[in-house]
C-alpha cells in the first residue's frame, strides 16, 4: 500500500528549547507544514524517563507549546498536542517493547550517554525510549520525520521495528484489508535543517542539549539579548593567531567550525560566506574572534528576540494554550485510534 505522506516529529519538555532543537528541528518542521499534513507533539511521556518535578513539567509542556506557534507553527493547520493525551502512543509502545528486540536496544548510543556509568539506576523507560519513539511515528503511519542528527539511529530502529511487525503479523495484516501485508510504512528521517548538529558553546565535541548543567553551554529560546550577547561573548573559542582560511581548517577547529556554522544558519547564508566574515573581522580586534562574534550576536538577536517576545506573550494565557493542546489531542486521536484498533485485531487480542 502507497502511504499518504505524513509528518511526525516531537520535542521533550524537559526545559527551555534552544538553538539546536530550534536550528536543528523546528526550522525543518515549518518548511515541512507548507507542504504536508503535519503532526507536532510534545513528547511529555518521554520527559519522564528521567525525573522531572511535576509542577515543572506542566509549566514545560506549555512553554515548550508556545516556543511552537512562537517559532510559526500553525496549531490550525498542523496539529499540536502532547503525547501523554492520546492513549495510542503508550499502548503501540507496549506491543513495540514486544517486538524489538533487546540486542537492538543494547546498540543506542543515547541511552549509554543519557544513563553515563549509573547504567543500574537509569529508569526502564529511558531503556526503552526508542520504542515509544517508534510507537509515536508509526501510531499515525508516518511516512517523514524532520530530526537533528542525533536521533538517526532510532529512527533506523523505528524502521526496524516496523518491518519486524511487518513480518510477523503478515497473515492477520493482510486479513485486516492490507493486500502487501504491510501495516507500518518505513519512516524516512529528513535531517536536513540549516544546522542538523548544532554543539555546546562550551564543547564543540558535545552536542547542545537541554540537560547540559551549564547553561552557558547552550542559547535557549527564552534568552533576552543580554544574555545571548553574554553567552557568544563568552562562548569558547581558540588560541590560533589566524583564522581558518578555508572549510578544511574550519573543519579542525570544533569550537568556531560550530559558531560559523550557527552563524550561516540563523543569516540564512553558506558556512563559506560565514568563514569569510570571520577572516573580513579578524583585524578589528582585540581577538580576532571579537568582530565576529558580535555580528553573530546582531544575527542571533534578529532571529531569537521575536520568538522570545511571542513566548512570554503566549505564556500569558495559559488557558488558551490548553485549549490548543485539547483540540491537537482530539484531532490526533482521530488519526490514531483507527490504526491502534487494527493492530490490535492484528496481534490477536478480543476488543470489547
Ligand atoms: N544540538 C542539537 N543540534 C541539532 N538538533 C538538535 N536536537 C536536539 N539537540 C540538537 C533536535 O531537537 C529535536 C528535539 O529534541 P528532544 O527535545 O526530543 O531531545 P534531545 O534530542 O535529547 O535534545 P536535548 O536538548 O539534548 O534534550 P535533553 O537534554 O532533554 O535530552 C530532535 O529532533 C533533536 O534531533
Amino acid at each position: 500500500m502507497a502511504f499518504k505522506e505524513r509528518v511526525f516529529s516531537g520535542m521533550q519538555p524537559t526545559g527551555s528549547l534552544h538553538l539546536g532543537n530550534y536550528l536543528g528541528a523546528m526550522v525543518q518542521w515549518i518548511e515541512m507544514q507548507k507542504t504536508h499534513e503535519c503532526i507536532y507533539c510534545v513528547v511529555d511521556l518521554h520527559a519522564i524517563t528521567v525525573w522531572q518535578d511535576p509542577k515543572e513539567l506542566k509549566n514545560a509542556i506549555r512553554q515548550v507549546t508556545a516556543a511552537y506557534i512562537a517559532s510559526g507553527l500553525d496549531p490550525k493547520k498542523s496539529i499540536v498536542f502532547n503525547q501523554s493525551q492520546v492513549a495510542a502512543h503508550a499502548e503501540l509502545a507496549w506491543v513495540f517493547n514486544c517486538v524489538a528486540r533487546l540486542g537492538w536496544l543494547n546498540r543506542m548510543t543515547q541511552f549509554k550517554e543519557k544513563a553515563g556509568k549509573d547504567r543500574e539506576n537509569a529508569s526502564v523507560g529511558l531503556y526503552a525510549y526508542p520504542n515509544l519513539m517508534a510507537a509515536d511515528i508509526l501510531a499515525y503511519q508516518a511516512t517523514h520525520v524532520p530530526v537533528g542528527e542525533d536521533q538517526k539511529q532510532h529512527l533506523e530502529l523505528a524502521r526496524d521495528i516496523a518491518q519486524k511487525f511487518n513480518n510477523d503479523f503478515r497473515e492477520q495484516i493482510v486479513e485486516a484489508g492490507y493486500e502487501d501485508g504491510i501495516l507500518f510504512p518505513q519512516p524516512e528521517p529528513v535531517i536536513t535543517g540549516p544546522a542538523t548538529r548544532v554543539m555546546s558553546l562550551r564543547d564543540g565535541t558535545k552536542k547542545m542539549s537541554k540537560s547540559e548543567p551549564s547553561d552557558m553551554s547552550r542559547i535557549n529560546l527564552m534568552d533576552d539579548t543580554d544574555v545571548i550577547a553574554d553567552k557568544i561573548k563568552r562562548a569558547k573559542t581558540d588560541m590560533e593567531s589566524a583564522p581558518p582560511s578555508n572549510l578544511d581548517e574550519l573543519k579542525a577547529r570544533p569550537e568556531i567550525d560550530n559558531l560559523v556554522g550557527i552563524y550561516a544558519a540563523l543569516a540564512g547564508t553558506s558556512k563559506e560566506a560565514g568563514l569569510q566574515m570571520l577572516i573580513d573581522t579578524s583585524k578589528e580586534g582585540p581577538s580576532i574572534f571579537t568582530g565576529f562574534k558580535k555580528a553573530l550576536t546582531e544575527v542571533a538577536v534578529e532571529k531569537l528576540g521575536p520568538i522570545r517576545a511571542e513566548i512570554v506573550r503566549l505564556m500569558g494565557d495559559p488557558a488558551e494554550i490548553d485549549r490548543i493542546l485539547a483540540d491537537g489531542s482530539a484531532r490526533a486521536r482521530a488519526i490514531a485510534t483507527p490504526i491502534m484498533n487494527q493492530v490490535k485485531d492484528v496481534v490477536g487480542f478480543v476488543r470489547s
